[in-house]
C-alpha cells in the first residue's frame, strides 16, 4: 500500500510540476527544455544524412556514437519537459535557498533528471572524442567511467537534503572525478590525436569541449543547487546552452570532418597493423 501510495503521488507530483513549468508563468523555463528538443531532433536527422555514405567502420563507429549523444539527449529533455525528471528538493539548514518554496511545495525546482542522463550522454561524447584522437580502449573506458562517477555524484550533490556540508562534499569529489577526465583529454589524447594526424580537428574539438565543460560545475555552484546566485531560469538555460556547446556544436564539426572519410580517421591502409589497439 505504502508503495502505491508512493507511485500515486510521483504521478500527481510530474504533473504539478507540468503545469508549474507550461502552465503559463514560467514560459523561458519552459522554452529552455523545448528548444533542446527541437536541436537534438535536427542533430539526429543532420547526422543520418551526412553520414548517409560512410563506408569505414570506424567512421560509422564515430557517427553512431555522435547521434547517441542526442538520441540521449532528446529522451532528457523530453523528460524535463513531461515533468517526469523535475522535483522539488528542500535545501539543509544553512543553505541560501533553505525555507524557499515552489509550486506550492517546500524547496526549490531541481532538474535531477539533467544530472542522471548525463551518465547516459557524457559516454558518447568522449567515445567520439577518443575514436577521433586514436586513443586506445583502455584509456576511452576509464574516461566513461570516470564521466559516469562525476554524473551520479553530481545527482547525489543536487539530491542530498541531510546536510550542507554533504551536499559540497559530493560536490568536491565530482569535480575531482572531471578533472581526470580533463587530464585525459588534455594530455593523453592530444598527444595521440598528433600522433594519429587529427590534431588539427582534436584541437578544436578540445577547446569546447574542456572549456563547455567547466561551464557546468561553475553553473551547478552558481544556480540554486549551489550558492543561489542565479535562479531556476537562468541556471536552466545556462545548462541548455553548454549542451548546445558541447553536443550539437561539437558533433556538427566532427561529422562534417568525418564525411570525408580521412585516412587519420579511417585508420588507412595500414589500420589494425601500425597502431596496434587503436
Ligand atoms: C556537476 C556538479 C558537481 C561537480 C561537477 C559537475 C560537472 C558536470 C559536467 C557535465 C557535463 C555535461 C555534458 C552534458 C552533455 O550532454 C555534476 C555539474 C564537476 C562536466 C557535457
Amino acid at each position: 500500500f505504502r508503495a502505491q501510495r508512493a507511485v500515486l503521488q510521483n504521478g500527481a507530483a510530474d504533473r504539478e510540476l507540468f503545469e508549474y513549468v507550461f502552465g503559463g508563468d514560467n514560459t523561458l523555463l519552459a522554452l529552455s527544455f523545448v528548444l533542446n528538443i527541437a536541436l537534438a531532433g535536427i542533430t539526429i536527422l543532420a547526422i543520418a544524412y551526412l553520414g548517409r555514405h560512410l563506408t569505414d567502420p570506424r567512421s560509422k563507429a564515430i557517427a553512431t556514437a555522435l547521434m547517441l549523444i542526442s538520441i540521449v539527449s532528446i529522451s532528457s529533455y523530453t523528460g524535463l519537459t513531461s515533468g517526469l525528471t523535475l522535483g522539488v528538493v528542500e535545501m539543509p539548514p544553512g543553505h541560501p535557498a533553505a525555507g524557499a518554496t515552489t509550486a506550492g511545495q517546500d524547496g526549490v525546482l531541481t532538474m535531477w533528471g539533467r544530472y542522471l542522463t548525463w551518465t547516459f550522454s557524457t559516454p558518447f561524447i568522449l567515445i567520439a572524442l577518443g575514436m577521433i584522437a586514436g586513443s586506445d580502449w583502455t584509456k576511452i573506458l576509464t574516461a566513461c567511467a570516470f564521466t559516469i562517477t562525476m554524473c551520479v555524484t553530481g545527482l547525489a550533490a543536487a539530491l542530498t537534503t541531510s546536510s550542507l556540508v554533504l551536499r559540497w562534499w559530493w560536490f568536491v569529489l565530482s569535480t575531482i572525478f572531471f578533472l581526470v577526465i580533463v587530464s585525459i583529454i588534455l594530455v593523453d589524447w592530444t598527444a595521440e590525436a598528433s600522433a594519429t594526424g587529427t590534431a588539427d580537428l582534436f584541437r578544436t574539438l578540445k577547446l569546447l569541449t574542456v572549456v563547455g565543460w567547466f561551464g557546468y560545475p561553475i553553473l551547478w555552484a552558481l544556480g540554486v543547487e549551489g550558492f543561489a546566485v542565479l535562479d531556476v531560469t537562468v541556471t536552466s538555460w545556462g545548462y541548455s546552452i553548454l549542451d548546445v556547446i558541447t553536443k550539437y556544436v561539437v558533433t556538427f564539426v566532427a561529422m562534417l570532418y568525418i564525411v570525408d572519410e580521412p585516412d587519420a580517421i579511417t585508420g588507412g591502409a595500414d589500420y589494425g597493423t601500425s597502431m596496434p589497439g587503436l
